[in-house]
């Protein structure tokens, strides 16, 4: 199948490259190097040694025999997206080029516009481009569980039946989004509802978990290979930071009571399920929802499982809650359903501890280059608009 991967560069889009390309698929890719920006912004860079983009073509050529087609190019610019469309005529796009980082859109006006003018700009001249020219085509949009926020009943995927004053509808369930880069997801699954409405696109929006880890599976070792792994305020999420904490001796920091409840799984499942739904696409017309995640853990219990992991390698590292920067709810009923990626064939992992084990070894390479941005992992973006550091609870 031709697939086309906008925001190849990133985290999940070059190992989703790889996996695809592993797979027999034929992967173009888009990119303008956005995150590289935004992570030089927050003063961090990837744990890992993420190579410039004609380094990692040559090695993706060298390892895998094929070539990647690869456009520098801006979601932004409909011509740009059009002509990228019409050139490569693909049968999926999977749209991964969206700003990812919710502190990074509470930062300030100029970031939460930004945040929100990019990923519904980007998303919305995606649509209108596979109108014009690849109507068939299935979009595989990466939305996030954050959506839905943490209700205090249970989360189906994507809709509900509900009766009303006697009569009955399918709707769907209500998003309550956490910052405004979630919202900014919320408004483009608005927008990909009505253009599978309308021009009879069809359409898989992934409410994806938190994901971590570093690597895919069948990955060859070469270190050209290797996707990025952000650790700081913004970029890095929950487990991949605590990692990194681990790896250089600093204490692991859960926010507040530390009851934080999401849906969590590693890099290598982000790829089978995403591979699961670009192979198996809806009807024409159809808008589905996934629920994209393996496992519910609050954020106090993965501290204690990144601690243990650290111990087996000999690494000894403390847990201390830090002063919540975000305003969310820190003890909380959350019990999201996800069911349709199952009855795909998804296999979980499962083994959530050896997946950290083999992500705190991978970091442990790669020590120094965490060291010297050691200042990154402190948070100190505030959801009231104050910019002050968190200090520690205890
Ligand atoms: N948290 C801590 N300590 C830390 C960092 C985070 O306790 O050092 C807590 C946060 O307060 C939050 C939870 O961990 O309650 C998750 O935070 P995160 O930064 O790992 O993830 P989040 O901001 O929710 O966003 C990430 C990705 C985003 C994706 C989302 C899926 O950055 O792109 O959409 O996960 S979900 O969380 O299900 O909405």
């Amino acid at each position: 199948m031709r697939v086309l991967i906008a925001g190849v560069d990133g985290y999940l889009g070059w190992a989703l490259a790889q996996h695809l390309t592993m797979r027999g698929h034929e992967v173009a890719g888009i990119d303008l190097f956005l995150r590289r920006d935004w992570v030089a912004e927050m003063g961090s860079q990837s744990a890992t040694p993420i190579r410039r983009m004609t380094e990692r073509l040559a090695a993706f050529r060298e390892i895998y025999g094929r070539n990647l087609i690869f456009r520098k190019g801006d979601l932004r610019d409909y011509d740009c997206v059009l002509n990228f469309l019409k050139s490569f005529q693909p049968e999926a796009i999977v749209h991964l080029g969206e700003m990812p980082s919710a502190p990074y859109s509470m930062l300030d006006v100029h970031h939460a516009t930004f945040a929100q003018f990019n990923n519904i700009g980007g998303t919305l001249n995606l649509l209108f481009a596979m109108r014009d020219c690849c109507p068939e085509a299935h979009l595989v949009k990466l939305g996030t569980m954050g959506e839905y926020g943490t209700p205090n009943v249970d989360i189906p995927e994507g809709f509900f039946e509900i009766e009303y004053r006697g009569r009955k509808e399918r709707l769907p369930f209500p998003r309550q989004a956490g910052s405004w880069y979630h919202q900014s997801k919320v408004h483009d699954s608005n927008n990909i509802t009505m253009a599978c409405k309308f021009w009879k696109l069809c359409s898989t929006d992934v409410m994806q978990g938190v994901v971590f880890g570093t690597r895919i599976d069948k990955m060859p070792e070469d270190e050209r290979l290797l996707t990025r792994f952000d650790f700081d305020q913004c970029f890095g999420t929950v487990i991949n930071r605590y990692c990194a904490q681990a790896v250089v001796g600093k204490p692991l920091t859960p926010f507040g009571k530390g009851g934080q409840r999401r849906g969590f799984l590693p890099l290598r499942d982000s790829m089978q399920c995403l591979t699961l739904a670009v192979e198996n696409p809806p009807a024409k017309g159809e808008y589905r929802v996934f629920n994209q995640f393996e496992e519910l853990y609050n954020v106090s219990d993965l501290a204690e499982k990144v601690k243990k992991a650290a111990a087996d390698l000999g690494l000894q590292v403390s847990i201390r809650p830090i002063e919540n920067p975000r305003i969310e709810m820190e003890e909380h009923y959350y019990n999201p359903d996800h069911k349709h990626l199952l009855d795909l064939g998804y296999k979980p992992t499962h083994d959530i501890a050896q997946e950290i084990r083999i992500t705190l070894q991978d970091l442990l390479n790669y020590k120094d280059r965490i060291l010297v941005r050691e200042e990154a992992l402190d948070p100190d973006i505030r959801w009231d608009g104050s910019r002050r550091r968190s200090g520690y609870l205890a």
